[in-house]
C-alpha cells in the first residue's frame, strides 16, 4: 500500500468513534483499503497474574569512553536529563562496553602493564578522571537513575579496579547498584573457568572494599550466566548478560521484526537460575545489531516496534531491566577499533545530531548539539508504561500476521499492548476476557512507515495527544484496529 493510503488508514483508526473501535467494527467501511484486515484474537486471562514488571525496565548502556566529555553525563545537560527522566524516573544507566576493558583510573598509582590491542577492539587506553565521576553523580541525581559501572578485567590489575570501584561509590553513593567486572570476557578468556580464575581476585578486592558487584556481563553466553549464578549468586546483587539480534551486516527490518524465539527460550533458562539464586536478571547491554547497529534498520521506526515487543516479552519472563546500548558515534566506533566519520556540517540540526550518534542509539545528539529521541526511544517508552504492573497470560491467534500482544494489571486498571510488526497486513484484533473492565483509552505508536526516522508519535504520554476513548463491552470483548507497522496500547478501568 502506498504511504498515503497507509497514513489515511492510521488517521481513520485514530478517528474511529468509541463503538467502532471497541466492541464493534474495527475499520470504517469507506476508508478500508483493498485488502481486508487479518482477523486476530487475543484471549486474556485476568485470573492468573504473572510476573511484576520492574520499575527499572527501560534503561541505557553507554561506553565508558562516553565519560571522556564530562559535559555529557552532567546535571547541566538538561536536554539529556529530561529525556532520561521522561523515559523512566527509576532507570538504570550502565557504563561499560569494550572501552571499559581499556580504561585506566587516573587515581591509581601502581604499576600497569601495557594492554595489548586486538583487531575490532579499542586501539588505545582511556584515562578516566575524577571530574567525570563528579559530573556523572550530578547527572544521576538530576535524573533519579541508578548506576551500574564496569571495570577493566582485561588488564589484570584487581587493585586498580578496587580503587576505581571505591571512587565511583564515593562519588555517586547509594545510586551505585553494582560494579561489573569485565565486558564480554568470553571474547578474551578461553572459557568460563579461565574467566572465573581472572575474576575471583577482582571480586574479592571490590567486595572487601564494601562495594556491591553484579555479573557476569557476558556476551551471548547463557551457560556462563547459569554457572555464575550457581557459584557466585550470593556475592552478587543481580545477574547479567548482553543481547544483540545479530551482526550489523546481517541486519534487516524483516529479520529484526521476525523475532528471536530461541533467545526467549534462553531467557527462560536464565530466569530459572536467577529465581533459584533469588537474584534479578538484567540485559546489561542490548540492542538490535552489534558492530554499531545498522543504518536504516536500527534507527528507523521498525526498531521502535521491535524494542517495545522485545521489552514486554522479556518483562513477561521476569527480566528486571534492559539497558539499551548507544551514545555518540565516536564512543561506539572507538569501542570497535574504528574512527567515526566526520559529522554532517551545514545540515539542519536534527540531521547533525543524527550524524554524531551511533546507529542504534535510542537518543541522538551530543553535549554541543543537544539531543532528540530516536524511534527506539518511543518503543522503550511504550513498554515502560507497564512498569509496576503484573503481566497476565494471554493466548494470541495472530491470524497469519506478524503480531504480538501483552496484557497486564495495575492498580485496578488493565493494560494491553498490541504490536503489528507486519509490513504488509493490517489486523483487526478481537480481544476477549476483559470482563470487569469498562471504559478507557486507546493510544497509538505510529509513524509514516517502518523506514521512518522521524515523525514518530506515541500517544498517551506527556499528557499530550491522549489517544481516543474505548470500552470493553459487557461480555469483556473489545476490538482494536491495528494497521500494519504500528502498535497500540490500551488502559481500561474497572467497570465496578
Ligand atoms: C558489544 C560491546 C560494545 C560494542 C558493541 C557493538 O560490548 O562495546 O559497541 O558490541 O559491536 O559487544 O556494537
Amino acid at each position: 500500500m502506498a504511504d498515503a493510503t497507509r497514513r489515511n488508514l492510521l488517521k481513520a483508526a485514530a478517528l474511529l468513534p468509541l463503538a467502532a473501535t471497541c466492541g464493534g467494527l474495527a475499520f470504517a467501511a469507506e476508508r478500508v483499503p483493498a485488502a481486508a484486515p487479518v482477523k486476530a484474537r487475543f484471549a486474556v486471562e485476568t485470573a492468573r497474574p504473572g510476573r511484576r514488571v520492574s520499575d527499572m525496565l527501560a534503561g541505557f548502556s553507554y561506553e565508558t569512553l562516553q565519560l571522556a566529555d564530562p559535559a555529557f553525563f552532567s546535571a547541566d545537560n538538561h536536554a539529556l536529563v529530561e529525556l532520561f527522566r521522561a523515559l523512566n524516573p527509576h532507570g538504570v544507566l550502565r557504563i561499560g562496553g569494550n572501552t571499559s576493558d581499556y580504561t585506566i583510573w587516573s587515581g591509581y598509582r601502581g604499576e600497569l602493564p601495557v594492554q595489548r590491542t586486538r583487531k575490532g577492539g579499542p586501539q588505545r587506553p582511556f584515562v578516566l578522571r575524577p571530574e567525570a565521576l563528579e559530573a556523572l553523580a550530578g547527572f544521576l541525581h538530576a535524573t533519579g537513575w541508578k548506576l551500574v559501572f564496569g571495570v577493566n578485567l582485561k588488564i589484570g590489575v584487581p587493585a586498580m579496579a578496587a580503587e576505581l570501584a571505591k571512587a565511583v561509590q564515593r562519588a555517586v553513593g547509594d545510586r551505585l547498584l553494582a560494579i561489573q567486572i569485565g565486558n564480554e570476557a568470553n571474547n578474551y578468556e578461553a572459557d568460563y573457568a579461565a574467566f572465573e580464575a581472572a575474576w575471583m581476585p577482582y571480586a574479592a578486592a571490590i567486595r572487601a572494599a564494601g562495594v556491591p558487584i553484579a555479573g557476569p556481563d557476558s556476551g551471548a553466553n547463557t551457560d556462563w550466566v547459569i554457572a555464575y549464578a550457581r557459584r557466585h549468586g550470593r556475592e552478587n546483587v543481580f545477574l547479567s548478560r548482553h543481547y544483540y539480534r545479530d551482526a550489523a551486516p546481517k541486519g534487516s527490518i524483516t529479520d529484526l521484526l521476525g523475532g528471536d524465539p530461541e533467545f526467549l527460550g534462553e531467557v527462560g533458562q536464565i530466569m530459572q537460575a536467577a529465581d533459584a539464586a533469588r537474584l534479578p536478571f538484567h540485559l546489561s547491554e542490548a540492542n538490535s545489531y552489534y558492530f554499531g547497529g545498522r543504518d536504516g534498520v536500527s534507527n528507523v521506526f521498525a526498531s521502535a516496534l521491535w524494542g517495545a515487543d522485545f521489552m514486554l516479552a522479556l518483562a513477561q519472563r521476569g527480566v528486571a531491566g534492559i539497558q539499551f546500548h548507544g551514545g555518540t558515534l565516536e564512543s561506539v566506533e572507538a569501542s570497535l577499533g574504528r574512527d567515526a566519520a566526520a559529522g554532517a556540517t551545514g545540515a539542519e540540526l536534527s540531521a547533525r545530531r543524527d550524524a554524531v550518534t551511533s546507529r542504534y542509539s535510542a537518543i541522538a545528539g551530543d553535549a554541543a548539539l543537544g539531543f532528540q529521541p530516536r524511534p527506539l526511544y518511543h518503543g522503550m517508552r511504550l513498554a515502560q508504561q507497564f512498569a509496576g504492573a503484573r503481566m497476565l497470560p494471554g493466548r494470541l491467534d495472530a491470524g497469519g500476521a506478524n503480531l504480538a500482544a501483552y496484557a497486564a494489571q495495575r492498580d485496578g486498571a488493565l493494560l494491553l499492548a498490541l504490536v503489528n510488526k507486519d509490513a504488509a497486513r493490517d489486523a483487526a484484533v478481537a480481544v476477549s476476557g476483559l470482563r470487569g473492565y469498562g471504559a478507557g483509552r486507546l493510544m497509538r505508536l505510529s509513524a509514516p512507515s517502518l523506514e521512518s526516522r522521524h515523525g514518530i508519535v506515541l500517544e498517551g504520554v506527556d499528557g499530550a495527544a491522549a489517544g481516543s476513548a474505548v470500552a470493553a463491552d459487557a461480555n469483556g470483548d473489545c476490538r482494536v484496529a491495528l494497521p500494519r507497522g504500528s502498535a497500540a496500547w490500551l488502559r481500561l478501568d474497572r467497570s465496578v
